[in-house]
């Protein structure tokens, strides 16, 4: 179940003669290229949703390696994450029949509403957001760079280019989407309307999976400890050791209890959302066994999982030529869009249009 959002998406578009089919509507999402595997909150928090919306959304996901400069990368890791991101998403069951894939800087568009919607943005208002707060801080705030600042921003960009309906991602994303919202919002009422109004897509139940061995902090690339931590492309040993060594309670009990049984309810989650049985059900299968049974079950569904995940990203690893030009035709279709928005948006702030 998405999580219920007072205000739907509202659409802005102009508005067609009325004979075309009702479209789909369109959900946008990116993924960042900053580590080489994604983790397992990445896939059940958001890539697994932008999987299922390609049958009912028109789609478009990116790979945001714009977003990834905003703290240093080296040049031959991020053009080799880039691909990795892309080959993983591939892997997870994106089909570039049925959605649009692509790389945000191969859309030169991105950037330039960003700009725009730079000059609409509140200086208090980028303070307050809290990614920002903690990766400077993380970082000493000297050191954090301007583009880290107006990250939201850019991301802002991202979304109201392709004047999509609705965003799939976990928790953590919910603020940015919000300063969307906020700045469409304030570019509509002061321009005329231009921009839809999108909402989130936020599935309460994989919103936020936990660390393995500290279920009280969000499973994160950065954790202290990579205990907790499950990257996809792991040794698929690992990650079933990881999984066996996760941390529960000295209660015996397998129950869902978020508050008082983190731990337990963290697994749960995951088993539930990897093998469509229900936490009910899960509960009443390990009742009077231990954790142990519960997670050697657990650790086998994830080796299933990540064996054949494993082969399908090396497989489009291997062949690069083919990634390139599966991304370059998802850049085409992303342009065709993001160049419309963008030329309207131009227009309504008063820039005189380029002759051609
Ligand atoms: P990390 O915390 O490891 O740095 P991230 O948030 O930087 O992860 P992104 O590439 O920015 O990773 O995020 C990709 C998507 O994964 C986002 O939609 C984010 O909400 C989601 N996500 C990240 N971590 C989790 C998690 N622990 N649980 C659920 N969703 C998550
Ligand atoms: N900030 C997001 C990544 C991201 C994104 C987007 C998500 C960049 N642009 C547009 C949704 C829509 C993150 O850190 N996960």
């Amino acid at each position: 179940m998405a999580s219920s959002d007072p205000t739907p998406a509202a659409d802005h578009r102009p508005q067609g003669d009325g004979s075309a089919p009702p479209a789909r509507p369109r959900v946008l999402s990116g993924i960042q290229p900053t580590a080489g595997s994604f983790h397992l909150g990445n896939y059940l928090g958001a890539v697994r949703q932008w999987v299922a919306l390609q049958d009912t959304h028109d789609a478009f996901y990116m790979v945001v390696d714009l977003h990834a400069i905003t703290v240093p990368q080296d040049p031959a890791e991020l053009r080799a994450n880039t691909r990795l991101a892309a080959a993983q998403l591939l892997a997870a069951g994106l089909d570039p029949e049925r959605c649009t894939l692509f790389v945000q800087s191969h859309v030169p568009e991105h950037a330039q509403l960003a700009w725009v919607m730079n000059c609409l943005t509140g200086f208090g208002e980028a303070s307050r957001m809290t990614q920002f707060k903690d990766k400077s801080a993380k970082q000493g705030a000297d050191r954090a760079s301007v583009g880290l600042f107006t990250y939201p921003i850019l991301q802002v960009a991202d979304i109201l280019l392709y004047q999509a309906h609705e965003v799939p991602v976990g928790e953590d994303q919910r603020q940015h989407i919000e300063l969307t919202r906020d700045l469409a919002e304030r570019f509509n009422s002061r321009f005329g309307r231009t921009f839809t109004v999108p909402r989130p897509h936020i599935l309460k139940e994989v919103a936020k999976i936990y660390d393995l061995q500290d279920p009280s902090i969000k499973m994160s690339k950065s954790a202290s400890t990579p205990k907790g931590l499950i990257n996809l492309l792991d040794e698929p040993r690992t990650t079933a050791k990881k999984v066996k060594s996760a941390v529960t309670d000295t209660d015996t009990v397998i129950r869902y209890d978020a508050e008082a049984k983190p731990g337990v309810s963290n697994l749960l989650t995951v088993y539930s959302t990897l093998t469509g049985a229900s936490v009910a059900e899960l509960e009443q299968k390990y009742e009077g066994k231990g954790y142990g049974a519960l997670k050697t079950d657990l650790a086998e569904v994830m080796v299933d999982f990540v064996t054949p995940f494993r082969t399908r990203t090396q497989q489009y690893l291997d062949d690069p030529e083919t990634l390139d030009s599966l991304l370059a035709k998802g850049a085409e279709k992303a342009r065709s869009v993001a160049a419309e928005t963008l030329a309207s948006a131009y227009d309504k702030v008063g820039f005189v249009p380029a002759k051609h």
